[in-house]
């Protein structure tokens, strides 16, 4: 019996569009200088960071692991909270004034996934607000209505790579992992899909490029459209143009 894909369940930071190095970044360190610390995070150093998902945890981690010298205030974890919305206020600003556009072929699967009733979620470290402006304000101001379950940030205590979001995302969807794909752009989120036993396509980028795709169905450079084909660099395919519905349903058949 061939198994039926039911839902793509989608990462936000990376995979949808490449926020990391020019918006989220940024707004740490514009909210730095605001709080009158004088860090700054490279885009190299910030490559680095990015083994610590979450927002939050990654202030936490830098201080510990970098910045020891920095005093902590009294009310270390509320600043670090405070911090947070911060930064969260000036991402959400910058996607306003400069939209990041979504990476080859986003929209084109979304679309097609739309019109041949397959389910859409998202799975992500990143906080609501963040998928709610990236969604808004690079694909369509209904684009949120897409998907069925949004499943964000602390909604779950552990980040990935735990694979609590991922179940928490089955289990909103109520579907089996083997009728999902997941669709990834890093090591952590590989991680987190498989600990959840969902199959999962990588999509790579310029921080993640390096890592380590063991037990992926396939990596891709991107999700590919007509103009601009898909290089597969991992996956027994032979050549494609796209990562589309039919290659995603002969992957998990
Ligand atoms: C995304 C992240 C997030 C963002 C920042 O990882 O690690 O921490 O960098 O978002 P993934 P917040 O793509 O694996 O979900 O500041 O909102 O936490
Ligand atoms: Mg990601």
């Amino acid at each position: 019996m061939r198994t039926t894909l039911s839902a793509l369940i989608f990462d936000v930071d990376g995979t949808l569009a490449e926020t990391e190095r020019d918006a989220h970044r940024v707004a740490f360190n514009e909210t730095f200088a605001e709080f009158g610390l004088n860090w700054f995070w490279s885009e190299e150093l910030y490559g680095k960071l990015l083994v610590v998902t979450g927002g939050k945890e990654r202030i936490k981690f830098y201080w510990e692991c970098y910045r020891a010298d920095t005093p902590r205030p009294n009310q270390w974890e509320t600043f670090i909270t405070e911090l947070h919305k911060k930064k969260t206020l000036c991402y959400n600003q910058k996607l306003a004034r400069n939209p990041i556009p979504l990476r080859p072929g986003v929209q084109r699967l979304l679309t097609e996934a739309r019109a041949a009733g397959i389910r859409l979620a998202i799975a992500t470290t990143t906080n609501l607000d963040n998928v709610a402006a990236l969604l808004h304000y690079s694909l369509s101001p209904t684009a949120i209505n897409w998907f069925e379950v949004i499943a964000a940030g602390d909604v779950v205590k552990a980040k990935k790579p735990a694979s609590d979001i991922y179940a928490y995302t089955l289990q909103q969807l109520q579907l089996p992992p083997t009728e999902c794909i997941a669709l990834e752009d890093s090591n952590n989120g590989l991680r987190a899909a498989l600990g959840a036993k969902i199959p999962t396509v990588i999509t790579v980028n310029d921080y993640t490029r390096q890592e380590n795709f063991n037990g992926a169905l396939l990596v891709v450079n991107h999700l590919g459209e007509p103009t601009q084909p898909a290089t597969v660099l991992a996956g027994n395919v032979g050549k494609i143009f796209c990562v589309d519905v039919p290659l995603l349903r002969l992957l998990i058949a």
